[in-house]
């Protein structure tokens, strides 16, 4: 395949961000390890040092000028986000640490907290983050519900015979990841929400590997709850959104008690806030939002489109690439518009935990193990992978450097 030209100036925007400057090991650092935490361009780290130098105060207490400051921007971020994921309104954008913080509030709020009982069915699938497994298991043990999971085929994607058969009368949830974080897999979520909607079920989407990189809007997918990080956006670590309909937010119990959330506390007994504010308990994080909000101005100026675009072209590149490598195993579909910008794989010569460390050496930043999501390393009869991933700052010259690493590593253990 002819190299094509990146849909994105990479060499402008990687100016943008700080870190590309390191050297690790005496080489430029090459940074293909955005699905586990994205780096932060100048614009992002500017926000935060800004609002500490200039706006600090404790949001939704005070009534000086400061503490009013600190809420507009706190405020103006979930405007933004709101935006971003086109939800009917900025109530629907709950603040909390991240995507496991997020689908946690809801296994408690709806789950442990709610109607449920024996007899009521969760379903999931086998390819889930660990984040989207354990919040269920607890609902599990504390409900006596039932929990299945969609299969996946030989390539990657999810049986969706196996989503006509195990989501009948008795499911009250469907939850699923928008794009696996081994597999890339971008799953039909508009027909599984609309599955579970048949049955009167919600559809929770872990969109953690998904929001950063291509356009999610919520209304067109119909989901009942969204779920992501701020940090593999561009964003800071230690903030993420729980989107969820209002309705559906209002009939959830809360599950931090303090602070903001509570409208009347008398001994022994309190109501609770409106929605967002009564799942935020205790001082949050504005200056997190702020630079959340930061995040979203830098990938908006960039066109979510063309961040899509550009990750396409990178996977096409990367799995050609990769695909050369004698007896690789590539995870997942090899359709590059099929999948997320991240490819997973092994090779026979060396465990993914020595492939990382030699590539180390070379300046390269990988993933390995078993990417928090084991199910999904026994169903596919692998204990862990290597993994690289892509972002708005990686161009093919990064792929050029990890074909070159895995040479290496294929020499030393040759
Ligand atoms: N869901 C998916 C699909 C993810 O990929 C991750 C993190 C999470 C949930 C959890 O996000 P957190 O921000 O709450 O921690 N995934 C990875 C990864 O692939 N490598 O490191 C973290």
């Amino acid at each position: 395949m002819e190299r094509t030209k990146p849909s994105l100036d990479v060499a402008k925007i990687k100016k943008d961000f700080p870190i590309m400057e390191r050297k690790i090991h005496g080489k430029p650092l090459c940074y293909l390890d955005s699905a586990a935490t994205s780096q932060k361009p100048r614009q992002v780290i500017e926000a935060v040092s800004e609002f500490y130098s200039n706006y600090n105060a404790n949001v939704h207490r005070a009534i000086y000028e400061l503490g009013e400051d600190a809420t507009r921007g706190y405020e103006g971020a979930r405007e933004k986000i709101a935006h971003f994921i086109n939800a009917r309104s900025s109530s629907e954008i709950v603040f909390t640490r991240g995507t496991t913080e997020s689908i946690n509030i809801v296994a408690y709020g709806w789950g442990i907290k709610g109607k449920l009982g024996k007899g009521d069915e969760i379903v999931s699938t086998v390819m889930e983050h660990h984040s989207n497994h354990i919040p269920w298991f607890f609902v599990q043990d504390y409900k006596g519900v039932k929990l299945s999971w969609i299969d996946i085929d030989d390539e990657g994607y999810l049986k969706m015979e196996d989503l006509d058969r195990l989501v009948t009368e008795r499911t009250k949830m469907v939850a699923v990841t928008q794009c696996s974080n081994v597999l890339g897999t971008i799953n039909p979520i508009k027909e599984i929400a609309k599955k579970a909607h048949e049955v009167n079920a919600l559809c929770l989407v872990d969109a953690a590997q998904s929001v950063p990189h291509f356009p999610v809007d919520v209304q067109n997918l119909d989901c009942d709850l969204l779920a992501f990080s701020g940090h593999k956006m561009l964003g800071p670590t230690g903030i993420g959104v729980l989107y969820g309909k209002e309705k559906v937010l209002e009939e959830m119990e809360p599950m931090l008690g303090g602070g903001e959330m509570i409208r009347e506390v008398h001994l022994g007994r309190a109501t609770w806030n409106d929605v967002p504010w009564k799942f935020e308990g205790g001082t949050p994080d504005p200056a997190g939002a702020v630079g959340l909000g930061a995040a979203i101005d830098y990938l908006s100026s960039l066109g979510m489109q063309n961040v899509r675009k550009h990750e396409i072209e990178l996977n096409a590149y990367g799995l050609e690439m990769l695909g050369k490598i004698k007896g690789i195993r590539i995870l997942g579909p090899m359709d590059p518009k099929k999948r997320g910008g991240l490819i997973a794989f092994t090779i026979p010569e060396a465990h993914p935990h020595d492939i990382a460390a030699i590539l180390d050496a070379e300046g390269i930043a990988i993933r390995s193990g078993h990417n928090c999501a084991q199910p999904l390393m026994e169903r596919c009869g692998i204990p862990a992978t290597a993994r690289a991933s892509f972002y708005v700052y990686n161009s093919p010259e990064d792929i050029d450097r990890l074909i070159k690493g895995l040479k290496k590593v294929q020499e030393v253990f040759a």
